[in-house]
């Protein structure tokens, strides 16, 4: 562990901050460990603001347009706000790289690039649980001073899901009606919603969207979580997304479900970066023990 450049990552150089998040990318470090070094338990203030923020929604929705105008206001106003961006360069999402398509503009403004800080993630490098290393990376940011962390994570998958349910609020990011009404695979994702953004409302059908949204809401158990409609492109009701974003409270009715996946990324952890994980497989491949088995001993029971 490279003592020096935890610190002067803490102390605002860029390079190191790079280096750092990287290696606990690697797994060469880990977030206890800096943690015991400088002797910090874990004493983050528990505020009724958010530290982190994941923007989910289908590929091509308009996530990141909508993130580099919402930057920019933010920053504005005097906020320090770093970007993580989630598996850009997935085949899925036809290998674009965070900002191959959508530039995020935000940093070449003279007045606010030092307050913001752009980082992807290229999850298919990765061997350990990806959502727990958002979670590191994130507490990481924060003890250098990045109050805000906004995660942009395509919302389908459960890796995906599970790094949305790491933030402390999680924004649903959808476009404009297809004719299908809100869908059963769609169910999953706006349960762990304290907003939902309609994006492309310059576009015909998403206020019909938004108001199938509140609708299918307002049926459900729970309080209803705000349903806003933007162009990001036309930067169109942005302004006031910005506004409700920023203060936006947890929703009670997604607490259980955003615990319910933090549960199972955990569990994911323990298994994946279990010392014997590769013994297990390779006995599981011959025959030689049972899953049971093999979930007991890797559970340390
Ligand atoms: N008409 C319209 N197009 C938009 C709007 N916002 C974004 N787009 C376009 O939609 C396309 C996808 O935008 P992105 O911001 O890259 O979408 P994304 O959700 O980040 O996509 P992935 O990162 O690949 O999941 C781009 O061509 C944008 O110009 C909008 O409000 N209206
Ligand atoms: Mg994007």
């Amino acid at each position: 562990m490279d003592v020096d450049q935890i610190r002067m990552a803490l102390g605002g150089n860029r390079r190191s901050l790079a280096r750092t998040l990287t290696n606990i990318e690697n797994g060469t470090v880990t977030i206890q460990q800096i943690r015991s070094l400088l002797g910090d338990n874990d004493s983050t203030v528990k505020s009724k603001a958010w530290g982190s923020l994941a923007i989910t929604g289908a590929p091509g929705v308009g996530k990141s347009c909508l993130i580099d105008k919402l930057l920019k206001i933010w920053a504005l106003q005097g906020n320090k706000i770093a970007l993580l961006a989630i598996d850009p360069s997935s085949p899925r999402t036809g290998g674009a790289l965070l900002g191959d398509r959508v530039r995020i503009t935000a940093i070449d403004n003279e007045a606010i690039k030092n307050q913001i800080y752009i980082r992807s993630i290229a999850t298919r490098k990765s061997s350990g649980s990806v959502p727990l290393i958002v979670a590191d990376m994130i507490d990481f940011l924060h003890m250098a001073k990045w109050d805000k962390v906004v995660i942009e994570t395509v919302g389908s998958g459960q890796s995906e899901v599970r790094c949305a349910a790491i933030a402390d609020r999680i924004v649903v990011v959808e476009g404009p009606a297809r004719g299908d009404g809100v869908q059963a695979e769609k169910a999953g994702l706006l349960e762990l919603a304290d907003a939902v953004v309609v994006n492309k409302s310059d576009l015909p059908g998403a206020s019909k969207h938004a108001e199938e949204l509140l609708e299918s809401f307002e049926l459900g158990l729970g309080d209803v979580p705000p349903v806003m409609l933007t162009s990001a492109l036309n930067e169109i009701g942005v302004d006031e997304a910005a506004k409700v974003l920023i203060q936006l409270v947890d929703s009670g009715r997604s607490v259980r479900a955003r615990w319910r996946e933090r549960l199972l990324a955990h569990n994911e952890r323990k298994i994946l970066e279990s010392p014997k994980l590769e013994e297990i497989l390779a006995s599981l491949a011959v025959g030689s023990t049972s899953i049971d088995e093999a979930v007991r001993t890797l559970s340390g029971e």
